[in-house]
């Protein structure tokens, strides 16, 4: 099973941490933005980052590949199967993707995405707008329901954790740092989601590559 997409980016590393935590097999196949590698395009209609290829079936969007993989790999069971816990979860799932990761693509874009691969200079207002006036809001929402151990939903590791998890490890990438005293709750659920093998080995490797990319 191959997985496009570069795990820099929030979706494809919530889908490489989930495969990981399931213990499933993927290989992860680089690709960049608006990349025309056929078999990648052939699975991303829109070009859109990630895709997978599991023999002949071909499917785009990270929520899409997960739903699928939790059908054809059951355990462990990362999306519960109670009303209340699956509704959760998945709250999270779509706050992580589409309000964090929005919040988080103004910073990454601005100030990594365009300087180091477009070569050209990002809009620095937009990225530091986004920390300074959206990211605290996201980050007091997430302080009134992260507990002091534990998990988002339930007693073990969800879905719930691995999509917010993601995003939050873009901030590093951007040198933004989740303040212990407003937010002491969330900084420390932070590390102790990306300290886990499934996150940790990637995390490492794009700090590396970021490295490089920027000497
Ligand atoms: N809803 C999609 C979002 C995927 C997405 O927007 N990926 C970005 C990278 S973070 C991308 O490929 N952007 C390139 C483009 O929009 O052309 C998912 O969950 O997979």
């Amino acid at each position: 099973m191959i997985v496009y997409g570069s795990s820099m980016s929030p979706f494809v590393r919530k889908v490489l941490a989930y495969a990981s935590e399931k213990g499933i097999g993927l290989e992860s196949r680089a690709v960049g933005m608006a990349d025309q590698d056929p078999e990648f395009r052939a699975a991303s209609p829109f070009g859109k980052m990630p895709a997978l290829a599991d023999g002949d079936y071909r499917l785009a969007d990270s929520s899409a590949i997960i739903h699928y993989l939790e059908a054809r790999y059951p355990e462990p069971m990362l999306i519960p199967a109670e009303a209340r816990a699956r509704g959760r979860v998945i709250w999270f799932e779509e706050f992580a993707d589409t309000i964090l990761s929005a919040c988080g693509a103004k910073m990454f874009f601005n100030r990594v995405v365009a300087p180091i691969f477009l070569k050209r200079s990002g809009d620095l207002e937009v990225a530091n707008n986004a920390e300074r006036e959206e990211l605290p809001k996201l980050l007091d929402y997430l302080e009134s329901v992260i507990p002091d151990v534990g998990f988002l939903v339930g007693e073990t590791l969800t879905l719930a954790d691995i999509a917010v998890a993601s995003p939050l490890a873009n901030l590093g990438h951007v040198d933004v740092e989740i303040d212990c005293a407003r937010h002491p709750r969330t900084a420390a659920y932070a590390e102790r989601i990306l300290n886990r093998p499934s996150f940790a080995s990637l995390v490492a490797k794009e700090r590396a590559f970021l490295a490089r990319a920027r000497a």
